[in-house]
């Protein structure tokens, strides 16, 4: 396969400051090299520009740097469909997870019938009226499904990116208030820690398979690094105890490469600034092969 590696610096979407390194860490910990040793073609065309917080205004706290979020957005959603235009497989490097408005809509552009499996400790399906904190990497899933602030939903001209039917939440355990009402009320497929615990890893994930998947649909993975557990994934913005493990999460990963359904991906919040000698940018490397392809034997 041909791979476009896509950085997305951007750390507008969350409180804690260091996922700007994110690519750059990722990168380090040998991306590149490895995708090509698995017999991939790497093209890394580098990374989009993204202001500093330091020269934007925050503009409506319940809606922090919503103009460059949305601006990056158009930005990167161009780069990820021309990517697939030049049937090159999008892997976009975080950053935090706001940057997934932007790639998802890129591909959703491309493919009508994208089904999406979002891993992640939180739902990021918040909208204006139920965020705790007004960061926009906790809006990102609602706003693709359609819902929320105007600009947001409809970044570069349409919506919704996602049927609402054809999303999948995996390895959920933070959710807040309004945002449980909301992911009830919009029937969206959520499987958290405690589905896992009690059905395993490989039924859930088949699930997610067949439901994001419906219809041999085309999957995108956007794989945000707070889903494993913290001691394996140390250095992302939000840690929640009680994440996946790091064989569950291997597994995950390699039931999709084995489902041959995925078309690109997101690897997000790594927080090199909290992180333990590189350990969750290795680990996000080491996801990355395992989902396209890598196998043990
Ligand atoms: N749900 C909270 C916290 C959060 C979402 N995503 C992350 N943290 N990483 C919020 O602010 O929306
Ligand atoms: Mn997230
Ligand atoms: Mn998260």
């Amino acid at each position: 396969m041909r791979i476009r590696v896509i950085g997305a610096p951007i750390d507008l979407g969350a409180d804690r400051r260091g996922v700007d390194i994110g690519p750059r860490a990722i990168r380090y910990a040998g991306l590149n090299d490895q995708l090509h040793r698995l017999g991939h073609t790497v093209n890394d065309v580098g990374n989009l520009d993204v202001p500093l917080p330091e020269n934007q205004p925050t503009g409506n706290p319940r809606l922090k740097y919503l103009e460059p979020i949305t601006k990056l957005a158009e930005d990167l959603a161009h780069t990820v469909s021309d990517a697939l235009a030049e049937q090159e497989f999008p892997l976009i490097l975080g950053g935090d997870h706001s940057m997934a408005l932007g790639s998802i809509s890129g591909v959703a552009s491309k493919h009508k019938n994208l089904g999406v499996i979002w891993v992640d400790a939180h739902a990021d399906f918040n909208i204006e009226s139920t965020t705790p904190s007004g960061n926009i990497h906790g809006m990102i899933l609602a706003a693709l499904a359609g819902l929320g602030e105007e600009q947001l939903v409809n970044v570069c001209g349409w919506a919704p990116k996602i049927d609402k039917n054809k999303i999948v939440i995996l390895g959920a355990r933070d959710l807040d208030e309004g945002e449980q009402r909301l992911l009830r009320e919009q029937h969206i497929h959520v499987f958290t820690m405690s589905d896992i615990d009690r059905r395993g890893i490989a039924t859930v994930m088949q699930q997610a398979i067949e439901i994001a998947g419906a219809d041999n649909g085309p999957i995108h993975l956007s794989l945000d690094l707070d889903s494993l557990d913290p001691k394996e994934a140390p250095g992302v913005g939000t840690p929640v105890r009680g994440g996946l493990s790091y064989r569950e999460a291997h597994f995950a990963m390699e039931m999709l490469a084995e489902s041959a359904r995925l078309v690109s991906m997101d690897v997000v919040e790594v927080n090199s600034i909290l992180d333990r000698e590189n350990a969750t940018a290795q680990l996000a490397v080491e996801l990355t092969l395992s989902a396209l392809g890598k196998k043990i034997l």
